[in-house]
């Protein structure tokens, strides 16, 4: 507050305050001022890299201008913030989505034309924030575009990874991993070096006697490293709103930077113990739905924990409230457990540092935090060695301990002498080494715990978490199904079909109300708009045929039906089962005579996705895709009829332009396994149709749009233990099949089939347990009745449009609203204007 400018002088700044740019000339001026000034360039040396950057310069003003009033306002008006603690934000590219989010795209294009550069061009310059693995980091972004568009006062807490996820190669048909150095030129972050947090680890725990005389507990001596803050602007959809999402860095604290080794001649040790510090924001663990256990993770999640409680605590005394109100002030969304440790930290400050009593504080804690989880995959579940924790977080622990004895007390006095009871809610897990049990500490810590879709969110009550529905009842269990934000997915991605819906619907209101699209239905028997319609899907597919072409080589007739998976590489997903499937197709295709091949429908197959580093599986099934489009790309045979195509680097962006050229889309994984998926949305929104299982949101979609709009397959989530059970027990005969295109595999035919022992094995000996040959039968004949449905252009274009009509309970919006109202208890602002 003695930063701020005295009364008197005020006057003078008001009257010098930054405005933002109106009107093209005004955008050009910036631009050229940006490029001259601030790049040190001129029209002589200005290339699309300098454009963009001067072009996002320029932007970048006018989106701090309404950054810095929004925040004075969220600050004047005092309510309840929300704060979103993700591990992971998937932002992509920030220059188009502020251009439309802000309206003056079109101003934009026409002044960067005049200017020499197509504005095409100059957003493809941009480097994605990709700090994220897939769709829960994809989700931490959508929901702070809807907590912006939706005037709500929400920050993002994450970390600043210097390598976000990494970039795929595929050589000689295997994934190869090269880092992603994102930060080279980034003009939508802001240092923010008087932010600055002192974390520490290690050291011990003693106890000491206060002034008073009282016994406190003090945990001191460790090693202590610094967080600085990054400001990353998030502006919301025609509104002057623009949020804050706040990233971590770690440097070596002041005066931990080794004087005594450097002066004594140890240059290199010093400078180790620099790197040691930063090395805990350095790299993004590039697994999804896995968990690794490694202690540097252990130590990025103390670390952006610890800073971005600090920061909250510190916000909340300034406003010299009692402590009892700090649920009135402040909600904690914990995006899956990777932030549990937030529980532990706030208690510990309450605790400790501020000398509240045990059962206040542990009331304040639990009123302030909310649980999202994302999986049932035992394997994503996140379990700590005590051991670890012990050396790491010794304070930390000792607390989680008398959480764990607190309320094991409580579940003592509910169900007495029920030691079995004890052992399974315990949060420590009784194995060599024992381990904290992350997830059950999230839901004890919380007040409401929720899963990602409806099918998700009963299996969590039935299976893993079904003591803790004995123990606090059903209603700390919520749902709130997934949503994504129509701005980025439909608008941005897709402007032509964004347009002409909103031609049909007079504005484009339905981007901020998309229930609106229901008022697309009276034209679905329009021809006009349906031509239409059908050819911006064409185009889409033109813009997708001509990346892949410029990229693979191989060429796709964007006639044919474009059959598309994309996302991260999982068994669970079973991108080996659509790879099966082709192979399927493909030994079709070669027997049938040339008469017969003229009545198929062509079919492009277009993969893409990373793998784990580590996740050998995964890599087989990359390896596999590639080895089958080889042989098949350039038989002659085959020709248009089918062509296999795997997408490099799927990303973001990469999301933005394949997801508009989609024909059909597979979300196909094993029922059950699934937590929501959110791509499947976005297909749908694009004017796609679905080939799925009934798993996650996929259900709920088919509920929306009707079960004639959507391709379902497969086993149901109820019948799939007793399946695995008799896989265990060798009573199931591989489907025929599928024991063909083993064969075909094992015979050679894509290549030297030891690469493919293990993929194959896993369906045998390896007892399926995704259940591969299970479902199939029934995915080759949907696949079949895809094509069939395919052939009548207008029953499906009835179909797509149909679709987008009911799509509209999946916007990110709805669920911010729902989280809003159930879980964080907080009331939008009134924006400046
Ligand atoms: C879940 F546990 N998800 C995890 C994880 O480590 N990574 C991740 O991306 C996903 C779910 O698998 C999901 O079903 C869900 O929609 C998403 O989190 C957001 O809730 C993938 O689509």
């Amino acid at each position: 507050v003695e930063a701020s400018i005295p009364q008197q002088l005020r006057e003078a700044w008001r009257k010098l305050a930054a405005c933002e740019f109106q009107g093209k000339e005004q955008f050009q001026r910036e631009v050229v001022r940006h490029v001259e000034t601030t790049l040190a360039r001129s029209m002589y040396n200005c290339d699309d890299a300098a454009a963009y950057a001067g072009t996002a310069l320029a932007l970048r003003d006018k989106l701090v201008i309404g950054w810095n009033k929004t925040q004075q306002n969220q600050t004047l008006q005092d309510q309840k913030r929300v704060y979103y603690l993700s591990l992971e934000f998937l932002m992509g590219r920030a220059l188009d989505n502020a251009m439309l989010n802000t309206q003056v795209k079109d101003v934009a294009r026409d002044g960067i034309a005049e200017l020499g550069f197509r504005i095409e061009d100059v957003i493809n310059q941009e480097h994605d924030a990709a700090l994220g693995n897939g769709g829960l980091g994809r989700l931490a972004a959508c929901f702070l575009d809807g907590l912006a568009t939706l005037n709500y006062p929400g920050w993002g807490y994450g970390l600043r990874y210097r390598y976000g996820i990494f970039k795929q190669e595929i050589v000689d048909g295997y994934q190869v991993e090269v880092p992603d150095y994102w930060l080279d030129f980034n003009p939508w972050e802001f240092p923010r070096p008087d932010v600055a947090v002192d974390v520490m680890f290690y050291g011990y725990v003693k106890k000491d006697t206060d002034s008073d005389g009282k016994t406190i507990i003090v945990w001191e001596g460790g090693e202590i490293v610094q967080a600085i803050a990054y400001d990353v602007p998030v502006p919301g959809f025609d509104t002057s709103t623009t949020n804050n999402l706040r990233l971590w860095s770690s440097k070596p604290a002041s005066g931990e930077f080794d004087f005594q080794k450097f002066n004594s001649g140890d240059y290199e040790g010093s400078i180790r113990d620099q790197q040691r510090a930063e090395t805990i924001s350095a790299v993004l663990y590039p697994n999804d739905n896995i968990s690794a256990g490694k202690e540097l993770r252990l130590k990025q999640q103390y670390f952006w924990v610890a800073a971005s409680l600090h920061d909250i605590v510190r916000r909340f005394k300034k406003t010299h409230r009692p402590w009892s109100q700090f649920p009135d002030q402040v909600a904690i969304q914990l995006n899956d457990t990777h932030p549990t440790l937030a529980i532990v930290e706030l208690q510990r400050i309450l605790i400790d540092v501020e000398h509240i009593p045990w059962d206040q504080a542990w009331e304040i804690v639990t009123a302030t935090f909310g649980y999202t989880n994302h999986t049932v995959l035992p394997e994503a579940l996140e379990k700590w060695s005590v051991p670890l924790m012990q050396h790491l977080l010794p304070r930390h622990l000792q607390i989680i301990y008398d959480i764990n004895l607190f309320f094991l007390q409580k579940v003592e006095r509910m169900f007495p002498k029920d030691r079995e009871m004890l052992t399974r809610v315990s949060i420590i897990e009784e194995s060599q080494p024992q381990v904290l049990r992350m997830a059950y500490l999230a839901i004890i810590g919380s007040h409401k715990v929720n899963g990602v879709a409806e099918l998700h969110s009963d299996l969590i009550k039935a299976t893993i978490f079904k003591d803790f529905v004995a123990i606090y009842g059903p209603d700390k269990f919520a749902n709130v199904t997934n949503g994504i934000t129509p701005r980025r997915w439909l608008h941005q991605a897709n402007p032509k079909l964004s347009d002409l819906i909103a031609s049909k619907l007079g504005g484009y209101e339905f981007l901020k109300e998309l229930s609106q699209l229901e008022r697309l239905r009276p034209f679905i028997d329009d021809k006009e708009f349906r031509r239409e319609w059908m050819e911006i899907k064409l185009s889409n597919k033109i813009r997708l045929a001509k990346y892949i072409r410029d990229t693979t080589g191989i060429s796709v007739n964007p006639h044919a039906l474009f059959d598309i998976q994309v996302k991260r590489i999982h068994e669970y997903k079973r991108q080996q089962m659509n790879i099966f499937g082709v192979i399927d197709r493909y030994l079709n295709l070669k027997a049938m005579t040339s008469e017969e091949r003229k009545k198929v429908v062509p079919r492009a197959s277009i993969f893409g996705g990373k793998a784990a580093p580590g996740y050998w599986m995964a890599k087989t099934i990359i390896r596999l895709i590639n080895a089958v489009g080889e042989v098949v790309n350039k038989d002659k045979d085959i020709g248009d009829l089918l062509k296999v195509v795997f997408i490099e680097d799927y990303n973001v962006s990469k999301a933005e332009l394949i997801i508009p050229a989609s024909d059909i889309s597979e979300h196909i994984s094993t029922a059950g396994t699934e937590a929501s998926g959110t791509s499947n949305m976005k297909f749908v929104l694009n004017g796609g149709l679905i080939i799925g299982t009934c798993d996650g949101a996929n259900i709920e979609i088919t509920r929306e749009i009707g079960d004639e709009n959507i391709f379902l397959l497969g086993n149901l989530a109820e019948d799939v233990e007793d399946l695995r059970h008799r896989h265990r027990y060798g009573q199931v005969e591989m489907d025929p099949k599928l024991r063909a295109v083993c064969d075909e595999i094992e015979k050679g035919t894509f290549g030297d089939p030891s690469v493919y022992e293990g993929l194959i094995s896993s369906l045998t000996t390896g007892c399926d347990y995704y259940l591969v040959s299970d479902d199939f039968s029934s995915y080759l004949t949907t696949q079949d009745l895809v094509d069939e449905a395919y052939r009548d252009k207008d029953g499906w274009a009835t179909k797509c449009i149909n679709s987008v009509a009911s799509m509209g309970f999946f916007s990110a919006d709805r669920c911010i609203n729902e989280y809003a109202d159930m879980i964080w208890n907080v009331e939008p602002l009134v924006p400046v204007k």
